[in-house]
């Protein structure tokens, strides 16, 4: 029987709204593990987090905010990630925010170094600690795995920094700061914006960012809020002119198979922001299908 390890990442520290800790939490209440079970895989659900104190509010780095509970809370997350994969375990880390993927994926380049990334997003999150503007470090977590800040604050020096900008590619952009966008055409990193989905489509942007990254194991990083936020109204920094629904799925349906995927993060869903019920569950839906997909979920 295949393992898979749920890895709850209930962080807030990389951007200002609190909520975004609820994710994994409303995750897991709506049937995820039973779900997953039921298509066949040996659950555990991991709590590397437990016991981690609250972000302090006045730690800062310039003006960089919560440098040393996103260093700790990572590395966590790093090792939780590491010790599954080392036992044959598939990591599925639910966030929390997208700073959690420095720890995912820096597991996933230590064990298998020839892994691809797939990076599903409205944004970049490729700031530098000299060109983010907000300071939240949910928008920096690619230049840390590339390893493309000059000072690194202690908290974070433990980044391996493996990620190698052809092995990595984007899918689902429509909200790029002005310095992601230099540091995409300076690296010559495969990008695929809102643009080029209705331009090929969805089915030929998946071939074109695997053709882009070449052979290898699979990491796929989904930030809900590449889907539209007509669909997914909980997220704390929605951008509206994003995935439909289907196309937000036929991407981990495909994935799945392909058979590379070896570990996946979902992050991003925050309860809290909803304006009501139907919002969170909408929301809350979404966030969980994308993980089924992902995991082999077909429609018939
Ligand atoms: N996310 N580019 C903006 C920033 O603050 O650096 C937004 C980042 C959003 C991050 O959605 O994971
Ligand atoms: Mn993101
Ligand atoms: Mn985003
Ligand atoms: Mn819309």
């Amino acid at each position: 029987m295949p393992q898979l390890s749920i890895v709850l990442a209930p962080f807030s520290g990389g951007q200002p709204r609190k909520g975004v800790d609820l994710g994994p939490k409303y995750m897991l209440k709506q049937g995820l593990p039973t779900h997953l079970e039921e298509l066949g895989y040996d659950v555990e659900i991991n709590e590397p987090l437990a016991g981690l104190p609250e972000a302090e509010e006045d730690d800062k780095f310039g003006h960089i905010k919560n440098p040393t509970s996103v260093g700790d809370a990572t590395k966590l997350i790093y090792e939780n990630n590491l010790e599954a994969l080392n036992k044959n375990s598939f990591p599925l880390t639910l966030g929390g925010d997208h700073s959690i993927a420095i720890g995912t994926v820096s597991a996933v380049l230590e064990k298998h170094p020839d892994a691809g990334l797939l990076w599903v997003d409205a944004h970049a999150d490729i700031n530098t600690l000299e060109s983010t503007i907000s300071g939240n470090l949910h928008g920096c977590p690619v230049s840390f795995l590339m390893g493309l800040n000059e000072n690194v604050p202690t908290s974070l020096q433990w980044v391996p920094k493996k990620l190698r900008p052809n092995k990595i590619a984007y899918i689902g952009l429509r909200d790029v700061d002005p310095g992601e966008k230099q540091i995409l055409k300076k690296l010559g990193i495969p990008a695929f914006s809102m643009y080029h989905i209705d331009r090929y489509g969805m089915n030929t942007v998946i071939e074109m960012a695997l053709e882009a990254i070449g052979p290898g194991p699979l990491i796929l990083s989904y930030d809900v809020d590449a889907i539209d936020p007509q669909y997914v109204p909980a997220t704390g920094t929605p951008v509206r002119g994003g995935l439909t629904l289907r196309e937000a799925l036929f991407l981990p349906e495909r994935l799945a198979e392909t058979k590379r995927l070896v570990a996946m993060d979902v992050v991003e869903v925050n309860p809290r922001l909803a304006s009501n019920d139907v919002h969170v569950v909408d929301t809350i839906s979404a966030g969980c299908a994308v993980a089924r997909c992902a995991l082999g979920e077909t429609l018939l």
